[in-house]
């Protein structure tokens, strides 16, 4: 696997410099952030990313996120929107960026009911509780991550949730279909392979579709264009907050799909809730082991990234992407994939 870190650009307070003293990074995941979402990206603005990237000693080998507009999920009126999707594809294979990761989630990219819980060792983290989602007024505005493309005010947001009253899970799927029909031979030409991030918690919220949650949805998705361009972010905590999801499962069945992997951990506190925990297994419900070694199984060699962490220490800044927990999960992963490729062979081996 090659280890890469996100880098949330100028902006972001973990600075490059800080991303290569983590052992064994590589690479950096980021994104362009200039422009509105369905924009075509400037060459300037890629290569400058690229050339900031390069000059710290980092790779660019993922891209995360190029999202999606509204327009192409609600399928209206989008013909010149995925054009520019197309577009930002082919500039990004010239860049040289092997992976692009994005989702298609209606309206919201994940989502939490709390920012900053506080846990019993004192460190904080994101908490998720479909109670107190549901008893949100997403128009009523200002609702916002800092993972997401987009903030909406109340009237867009009221808005966009009226548009989407007539798109149900079997549109937003014609819909999907019809946005990969087209994306998906231009990635194939451009050399580029598309990475499908699945929905962040893996069912509806607001009475808003979610497609992308489980094995099934995943083999859907795959089978729409049958190209290895056509493939997977496979993200443990996203998927994992379903118990009825066995990841390792769908890890052996998917693998050659899997083009890049977010490994975090999650603890289900009850149904539909649960909190972000530390990326070990003794932390949280996933099995990490299991999981890294079903990748390691399958022969997987693809771009890992260490998700979400929790803020220690002292720490503040964008939930989920402090440096330190994050850290700590890149060092956790690296030893686990290197237990998990050494094996008992290895061990046994005379010195
Ligand atoms: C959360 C991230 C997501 C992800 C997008 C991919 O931290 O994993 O925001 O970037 O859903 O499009």
């Amino acid at each position: 696997m090659k280890l890469t870190f996100r880098w949330y650009g100028d902006s972001d307070p973990v600075t490059l410099e800080m991303i290569r003293q983590i052992p064994a990074v590589s690479g950096v995941v980021s994104a362009v952030y200039d422009g509105p979402a369905g924009a075509v990206w400037s060459n300037e603005s890629i290569l400058r990313l690229k050339e900031k990237v390069n000059s710290a000693g980092l790779e660019l080998p993922v891209v995360e996120s190029v999202p999606v507009h509204e327009k192409i999920k609600l399928g209206l009126d989008c013909d010149e929107l995925i054009d520019n999707y197309c577009e930002n594809i082919r500039r990004l294979g010239r860049a040289g960026v092997k992976v692009i990761c994005y989702n298609f989630m209606p309206v919201f990219d994940w989502l939490r009911s709390e920012l900053s819980r506080e846990l019993p060792d004192g460190s904080r983290t994101l908490a998720y509780d479909h109670g107190a989602i549901s008893r949100f007024n997403p128009a009523a505005g200002g609702f916002s991550l800092p993972g997401w493309a987009e903030s909406y005010t109340g009237d867009q947001l009221q808005e966009l949730l009226e548009s989407y009253k007539s798109v149900d899970a079997a549109r937003l799927w014609d819909n999907l279909a019809a946005f990969l029909r087209r994306i998906i031979p231009v990635a194939e030409a451009a050399g580029v392979k598309m990475a499908l991030h699945p929905d962040d918690p893996p069912w509806p919220v607001f009475n808003l579709p979610r497609i992308i949650v489980d094995q099934d949805s995943l083999a859907r998705l795959l089978s729409i264009v049958d190209s290895p361009a056509n493939g997977l972010t496979f993200c443990t905590g996203s998927l994992g907050a379903s118990p009825a999801n066995d990841l390792p499962a769908m890890i052996k069945k998917f693998a050659r799909r899997i083009h890049f992997v977010h490994l975090r951990n999650v603890l289900i506190t009850g149904h539909k809730s649960f909190i972000e925990t530390a990326h070990p297994s003794s932390c949280g419900s996933l099995d990490m082991y299991r999981i890294v070694a079903a990748l390691v199984d399958s022969g997987f060699d693809g771009y890992v990234r260490a998700d979400h962490g929790r803020m220690i220490w002292g720490e503040s800044g964008r939930p989920g992407y402090g440096l330190y927990d994050r850290a700590l999960g890149a060092a956790y992963i690296t030893g686990l994939f290197e237990a998990v490729e050494k094996g008992g062979a290895e061990r046994e081996r005379p010195l």
